[in-house]
């Protein structure tokens, strides 16, 4: 019976850290599928479930673990790739990184998501 209570009180525990989850949703300025692979890459790290960002809304959406990582680090992850985010700013930089055609401050327009081939001619 001992035994019993233990078990109960370490199942509950792995519950409650398996619930430590959260889900947010974001304004990510950027261009195209490419913008969208650069944005979904910088939040592939322990403690993100799930990002996706929408090309059409310009809305990121992400599940992460809040015993993992909180929000501005999230923020803060993106705008390091280059992309502002409503909260931070990508820094001259990190926006300097970026493809010509997702350069979205400039009003650079991207044709579909394939890479343009007369960038460096
Ligand atoms: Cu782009």
């Amino acid at each position: 019976m001992k035994y019993c209570t233990l078990f109960f009180f370490v199942f509950m525990g792995l519950v409650a850290s398996a619930q430590k989850k959260a889900e947010l949703s974001f304004g990510v300025s950027g261009l195209c599928g490419m913008c969208e692979n650069r944005i979904e890459k910088s939040l592939d790290i322990s403690g993100i479930i799930m990002a996706d960002w929408n090309i059409e809304s310009k809305q990121l959406a992400v599940a992460y673990k809040t015993n993992k990582i909180q929000e501005k680090a999230i923020h803060q992850l993106v705008a390091d790739a280059g992309h502002d985010t409503d909260k931070v700013k990508a820094s001259d930089e990190a926006y300097a990184n970026l493809h010509e055609c997702c350069k979205y401050r400039d009003g650079a327009s991207c044709s579909g998501d394939k890479e343009p081939l007369e960038d460096h001619r």
